[in-house]
């Protein structure tokens, strides 16, 4: 499951993520909106970006910055074998190995998450050896909207532009939305790509819900080897998941009703079964 794959194959993975986020949070709760509008992106990421190892892991790196948003790899690595979709359900349980926030030494994960606004400069770093190296390997980061209110991620950005570092890709998750409501009506992070652009960033700004506009960013960044890229995501929480999207446009962590958690899912079923059909004509 780890070549590269076609846009229709993707978004039938993405479909696929976005069950096992609603399948794994329905359990107790979770951070279900940010699983389920991050499947494209992490859909094109695991399943034709990032370059296989050949034993069932990654050559290139992925640091998560923002822990919450493990639930977006959780739901990758059931597609990949690398946790049951079984153990999964006990994220958010008391003595769960899939912890919400995951630590560095967890199967997947590159760091520590959990204290937000650590991934850019771990990212950078991480890049920044990897080219002195001569590895080859590119370094992908996944940062939120609310992290950048944070003054650390600028000191890596002015790292990364001074360095150079050409290996080195920002996602943004530019929901705005952060655990007290929107971003922008907060502390505006506004204008995202200029600010990334005068850090000596290479800049894109796209939809972050349609795979084409994010395979399209990632050739872009491989096309720039003297600057990092900043790939700005724009993304709506739940994204194709109408029902919760519309029942829950806010909800930072979703603690909702039985019949609500099995509204989102049939819904997912429903779409998965006609994209099925489409994958086997293609
Ligand atoms: C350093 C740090 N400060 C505060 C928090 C508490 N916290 C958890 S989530 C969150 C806001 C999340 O907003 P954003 O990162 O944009 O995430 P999203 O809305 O996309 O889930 C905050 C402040 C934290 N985890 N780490």
């Amino acid at each position: 499951m780890t070549t590269k794959r076609s846009i229709a194959e993707l978004e039938h993975l993405a479909l696929r993520m976005r069950r096992n986020t609603v399948d794994i949070c329905m359990q107790r709760g979770g951070y279900a909106g940010q699983g389920v509008a991050l499947a494209d992106v992490g859909a094109c990421l695991y399943f034709h970006e990032m370059k296989p190892d050949g034993n069932g892991g990654f050559f290139d790196r992925f640091v998560n910055s923002n822990g919450h948003d493990a639930i977006m790899d959780y739901s990758a690595f059931a597609e990949l074998g690398l946790y049951s979709i079984e153990d999964l359900r006990s994220y958010n349980a008391d003595g769960t190995k899939v912890d919400m926030s995951p630590c560095e030494g967890q199967r997947g994960f590159e760091i520590t998450m959990g204290s937000l606004g650590q991934g850019p400069s771990q990212s950078a770093g991480i890049a920044y050896g990897e080219r002195l190296r001569g590895s080859g390997k590119r370094v992908y980061c996944l940062l939120s909207d609310g992290e950048l209110q944070e003054g650390n991620v600028w000191e890596a950005a002015m790292f990364a532009g001074h360095h150079k570092l050409g290996n080195l890709v920002w996602l943004i998750d530019n929901n705005d939305l952060q655990a007290g409501g929107a971003t922008h009506s907060i502390l505006s992070v506004e204008p995202v790509p200029e600010k990334f652009a005068a850090f000596g960033f290479a800049t894109r700004r796209i939809n972050g819900n349609s795979i084409p506009e994010i395979l399209s960013a990632f050739d872009f960044a491989r096309s720039v080897d003297d600057k990092p890229t900043a790939i700005v995501c724009d993304t709506k929480l739940f994204s194709g998941c109408d029902y919760l999207q519309g029942k829950f446009p806010m909800a930072h962590y979703l603690h909702a009703d039985p019949e609500d958690w099995q509204r989102g899912l049939d819904e997912l079923d429903a779409k998965l079964a006609a994209s099925s059909e489409v994958e086997m004509a293609n």
